[in-house]
């Protein structure tokens, strides 16, 4: 059954679909199309898994709907791994070193050696963002669970753009303990980036409001909210701002503060 619409049977036209997978380089992945994962631990939630090893990222996404009474008892995120969970809709007790009740736009941190727990004691669902990656040491610095809210944070200008805004998730900019942050960025309509990227960084972005035209390698392919994008590294990216109303916004994680391995 596909994953949020619950489309089981025929359809009444023919067979379309705008998601594009060029593994490795970059990915569209519309809501139409992504199917349930069964993933251990997680109870009474449903589970879709985005970015993987599998299409070309160092990283996991995932798209977690949790129902009411849904959990996570078993603890997500193992050895090495970091994660970070956002809650876009919704309300959760998240439990990493300690119990959080988090609503929408809460999140929390986990380093390496804390597992991630959560309960839906609520009525309705809680729609969440999961991300997971082997947490790259270096010496003399130690990363920590962050928690917060990231409808509390300020929007800050982003490159000198007054209607390109951004929020960071973690204090990566300052603290070389953290290897990675997700960040929102907002464009509002009409808005673009400064230049098309170029970078040895990857993405794994979900649009949460909007419409966008993104370049993406070679190609311009329009996007909105529900969306996942895959960038990997240096694949040239940039977008413009379309649609009337709502900003064009998306949640993206970013690996930073390390230099590569050769
Ligand atoms: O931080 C970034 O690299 C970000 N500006 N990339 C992007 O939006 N595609
Ligand atoms: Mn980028």
């Amino acid at each position: 059954m596909s994953y949020l619409n619950g489309v089981t049977g025929y359809r009444p036209d023919l067979l379309t679909n705008r998601s594009i997978i060029k593994k490795g380089n970059f990915a569209v992945i519309e809501p139409d199309g992504i199917v349930k994962n069964v993933i251990p631990g997680f109870e009474n939630t449903d589970i879709t898994i985005l970015g993987s090893k599998r299409l070309g990222a160092t990283f996991n996404d995932y798209l977690v709907n949790v129902h009411p009474g849904g959990k996570n008892e078993l603890g997500f995120g193992k050895g090495q791994e970091e994660v970070l969970f956002y809650i876009i809709e919704g309300s959760l007790t998240v439990t990493a070193d300690k119990d959080y009740d988090l609503t929408s736009g809460g999140y929390v941190y986990c380093p390496p050696g804390t597992s991630l727990k959560f309960v839906n004691k609520s009525s309705s669902d809680a729609k969440c963002f999961l991300y997971k990656r082997i947490y790259e040491p270096v010496e003399g610095h130690k990363p920590y669970v962050v928690t917060g809210n990231m409808e509390e944070k300020e929007w800050a200008e982003y490159e000198g753009m007054k209607d390109v805004l951004v929020k960071d998730f973690l204090p990566s900019g300052t603290d070389l303990a953290f290897d990675c942050n997700l960040h929102i960025l907002s464009f509002k309509p009409g808005a673009c980036h400064g230049y098309v990227e170029t970078h040895y960084q990857e993405h794994g972005a979900l649009c949460l409001t909007g419409e966008g035209m993104y370049v993406l390698d070679d190609m311009w392919v329009p996007v909105k909210k529900g969306d996942y994008i895959f960038m990997g590294a240096y694949c040239p990216q940039a977008c413009y701002a379309i649609g009337r109303d709502e900003p064009f916004s998306y949640v993206y994680s970013k690996d930073c503060n390390r230099d590569p391995e050769l």
